[in-house]
């Protein structure tokens, strides 16, 4: 039955966060463009490799007065990767411990941000040029209502723009915004990059910066694609406004998850000039950027906020005029005042503006040092209790039980 359902639901309305009234609806109506950036990991963003500037664009975003740029924002994603990355920013859930909720609750009810936006009157969809079934996208995207998937039909892929996994993002998202040109607006697009996959390789014509010179050749070649992908957002850009599809849309940008595994943490230690890499530097290389790039807004800036992927869905439907109150969220809007600054990881790992919690370690997050698990206690428990929650959802399918309409539980759970 649903009865966990009133649990959840007591403890999701006591930790709302007030919406920021000078945010909410400032831009309702606009079109809402999100890009995963594939594996994008933040240790790159204003940084160089021997010498070379790996993301001048992306940088250059990072103090662009149309740009809210979070410097200290983080994927929370598992074994389902991109899925998970999908499926949390969708939601406001996490993905599952185990396996891939892609896959293993595709059917289940669900409230997503494309549900919500498609009856504010937006035209829904995601475009990825890769075969639909993969990730189980092509059923539950219909669990997600999502009106449509531009999946590798839409795209003309072919030998010479392809590499790698498929259509290289550069054509990827020229075809895109031509593909936008023809929709109904308002839209809400979610494009998934591609080219910056492992093994990240590149075709010769398209490296543009020299491979790193450590003993791991996916990090040597990470810098090389992830160069390639800053050159295709700011393409990218540039059609939009060719397009005439720039003025009136929010960008929203964020990595999907890490692109570089604990499995090359000597050359990683390496390129960041560490002895070696601990628990709590892999803790905080989890970090993954975050832009929302509002044109005209006049307002940008860095913001070092610790957040999450999970609070994306009512940060960006706040700034769309769309209410979340009534709905089942873990996440915080970011621009609330009362969002706290805590992000957890799916594997009980967290982070906040003082504190890093890995390998069962509480570390003081400015120094580094062990400071005794009682400083991480009242956090820990309240990972706990939220990752619980969110997987009570899900396998119990928690929501075909809940009006989000009306904020109630359906009459068979209170009876
Ligand atoms: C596949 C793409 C990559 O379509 O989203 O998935 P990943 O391996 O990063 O989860
Ligand atoms: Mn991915």
């Amino acid at each position: 039955d649903g009865s966990e359902l009133v649990e959840v639901d007591n403890y999701v309305q006591a930790n709302q966060a007030a919406v920021n009234d000078e945010m909410f609806g400032k831009y309702a109506g606009r079109n809402l463009i999100l890009v995963s950036l594939e594996s994008l990991q933040s240790f790159v963003i204003n940084n160089k490799m021997n010498g070379e500037v790996v993301t001048p664009f992306l940088n250059s975003l990072t103090n662009d007065k149309d740009t809210y740029y979070f410097s200290d924002f983080y994927h929370q994603t598992g074994l389902g990767k991109t899925s998970d990355s999908e499926f949390i920013v969708e939601n406001s859930l996490f993905g599952l411990g185990r396996g891939a909720v892609f896959f293993t609750h595709g059917g289940n009810t669900y409230n997503s941000m494309a549900e919500k936006l498609g009856e504010n009157g937006y035209f829904t969809n995601v475009m990825h040029s890769n075969n639909s079934s993969f990730w189980n996208r092509d059923m539950i995207y219909k669990s997600l209502n999502i009106d449509k998937f531009y999946d590798i039909n839409s795209y003309e892929v072919t030998d010479e723009n392809s590499v790698n996994w498929g259509l290289k993002d550069i054509p990827f998202f020229e075809q895109s915004t031509e593909l936008m040109t023809q929709m109904q607006q308002p839209f809400y697009s979610r494009l998934i990059t591609l080219t910056n996959h492992y093994p990240f390789y590149l075709d010769p014509e398209d490296i543009m910066i020299p491979e790193y010179d450590s003993n791991s050749g996916t990090l040597n070649r990470y810098f090389q694609t992830v160069r390639y992908l800053d050159e295709a957002v700011k393409v990218f850009f540039e059609e939009l406004k060719e397009k005439g599809l720039y003025e009136n849309s929010i960008i929203v940008m964020y990595g999907d998850h890490y692109g570089i595994s604990e499995n090359h943490n000597k050359a990683m230690a390496m390129y960041l000039d560490k002895e070696e890499i601990t628990a709590y530097d892999s803790a905080l290389l989890q970090s993954v950027p975050l832009y929302i790039h509002i044109p005209g807004s006049g307002d940008g800036g860095e913001i070092n906020k610790t957040a999450g992927q999970i609070d994306l869905r009512p940060t960006i439907l706040h700034l769309l005029g769309i209410e979340t109150s009534n709905d089942m969220q873990l996440g915080a809007d970011i621009f609330s005042e009362e969002h706290e600054d805590f992000v957890i990881f799916r594997d009980g790992r967290f982070v906040t503006n003082e504190l890093v919690y890995a390998g069962e370690v509480c570390y003081d997050r400015n120094t580094g040092n062990d400071i005794g698990i009682e400083a991480c206690q009242p956090y820990i428990d309240r990972a706990t209790t939220e990752l619980e929650y969110s997987d009570a959802i899900i396998n119990g399918d928690l929501l075909r039980f809940y009006d989000s309409e009306t904020g109630n539980l359906k009459q068979d759970v209170v009876n």
